[in-house]
């Protein structure tokens, strides 16, 4: 397998770092013996835990005011595997890419050869009828699976047919289906017949799908429709999902709700009721905001994995989600961001795993809140990052991401062999 970062620069960053962690690993490791844990299971399951980079993430993202471009930005999707490989080769956490197409349109075969030098795989393929591509025939400036005219709808729907088919050369097993369609004035669509062509158009979509593949729909609360949007919420994704049949899930981008939505607790539903495909993570402070995982709310995050969590211990019916993340990045170096997200989640599926179940269900039983609550605290509290520098290191990682590639000097490096990118107005999703 190939290395983009220096073997030994990564070994020698490590070696530096060692010592120490093993002695706080140590620690924690008796703290948690006393709570009737083991750390090293608790490092195994981190270890086996992976989540997707979202392609478009590598670059730099912008706003609808402005993109102001990073040095050495990806030029094409080969570059952007390549930064993929990098994030992985550090955290040991990001197997797996999420392509976009068409902005990562490629041969297929040359995209599973570029990606599998590097030992990664890829994650759910995602379609894109919310931009107009170039030289396409009907225009998705007024929507598209859901499109009043019958022609653009079929385009839509071909082009999501055409990622399954690049999805299955490259052995993805997922489609992602968002949409923009929705409206922006009152009086502008008729709510139930805009929904009831753009499930005409999932079935379709739906029939196409490979035995083995799952289908996703993201909802998003609003933008680029700012009064209307046709998947709007959970409970629409989820009439969806079931609708569609048992191929069909729901995927939950945690920017995609409004303002102190308790995400936590949609994503117990969908599991109970045997419908959540995955996730896209991320965090927000006011809206889709994309910023990095974890960076606002890291509780919020622990919360929603305490639910997969208690799921995967439950061994829930038909539990599998895709773990993913979306995130656009305005003032960090996007490969720093991303590894510091994995991490991130990594953690909040650590930390989660730490809860006294339990005793948990015992205060639950008898209404004992403060202390229910002060057990999920008791688990969000304790400090994992040892068991996560700890898993990366056993898998052949960085003990620490950031500093392993600031040393590297790769940014450098790639900013000498890719020209600058030319900056402009923005337009992101
Ligand atoms: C929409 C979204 C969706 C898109 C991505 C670029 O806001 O979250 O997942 O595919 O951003
Ligand atoms: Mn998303
Ligand atoms: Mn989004």
């Amino acid at each position: 397998m190939e290395h983009v970062i220096d073997k030994t620069v990564v070994e020698k960053d490590n070696a530096a770092r060692e010592g120490n962690l093993r002695r706080d690993y140590d620690t924690l490791g008796e703290q948690l013996e006393r709570r009737g844990i083991k750390i090293d299971a608790i490092r195994d399951k981190v270890q086996n835990f992976g989540v997707a980079i979202p392609s478009w993430g590598v670059g730099t993202g912008g706003t609808r005011f402005a993109r102001f471009p990073g040095a050495g930005e990806p030029r094409d999707i080969f570059d952007k595997i390549e930064d993929c490989a990098v994030i992985n080769e550090l955290t040991k956490a990001t197997p797996s890419v999420s392509l976009h197409i068409p902005w990562d349109k490629a041969d297929a075969n040359r995209l599973k050869q570029a990606a599998s030098r590097f030992g990664l795989g890829f994650d759910a393929m995602n379609s894109n009828t919310f931009s107009d591509a170039k030289d396409q025939a009907r225009s998705y400036k007024y929507g598209s699976l859901s499109h009043a005219d019958a022609g653009t709808r079929q385009q839509a729907i071909e082009h999501n047919l055409e990622c399954i088919e690049i999805g299955r050369t490259l052995g993805s097993k997922a489609l992602t289906v968002w949409i923009g369609d929705g409206s922006n004035f009152p009086g502008q669509v008729n709510f139930a017949s805009a929904f009831e062509r753009y499930l005409h158009s999932m079935r379709e979509i739906y029939a196409a799908l490979p035995d083995d593949w799952r289908l996703f729909s993201e909802h998003k609360m609003y933008e680029p429709a700012f009064y209307s949007t046709v998947v709007q919420d959970w409970g629409t994704n989820y009439i969806i999902a079931k609708e569609l049949g048992p191929k069909a899930f729901c995927l939950v981008d945690l920017g995609h709700h409004a303002p102190n939505v308790n995400i936590e607790m949609i994503v117990s539903r969908l599991i109970q009721f045997k419908k959540l495909g995955g996730f896209h993570f991320n965090d927000s402070k006011y809206g889709d905001d994309d910023l990095d995982a974890g960076s606002i709310d890291p509780y919020r995050l622990f919360l929603v994995f305490n639910e997969l969590v208690d799921a995967e211990l439950n061994h829930a019916e038909g539990f599998n989600p895709a773990h993913m993340l979306d995130q656009s990045h305005n003032v960090t170096d996007p490969i720093e961001s991303l590894m510091l997200s994995a991490v991130e989640v990594q953690r909040a599926y650590a930390t989660a795993l730490l809860v006294d179940r339990k005793a948990l269900e015992g205060f639950q039983d008898a209404n004992d809140a403060l202390m229910a609550t002060q057990t999920l605290k008791a688990a969000y509290r304790t400090d994992v990052e040892p068991i996560l520098a700890m898993a990366r290191l056993k898998s052949g990682g960085a003990i620490d991401p950031v500093a392993a590639y600031r040393a590297a000097g790769h940014r450098a490096k790639v900013a000498a062999a890719r020209p600058a990118a030319v900056g402009g107005s923005g337009g992101i999703v």
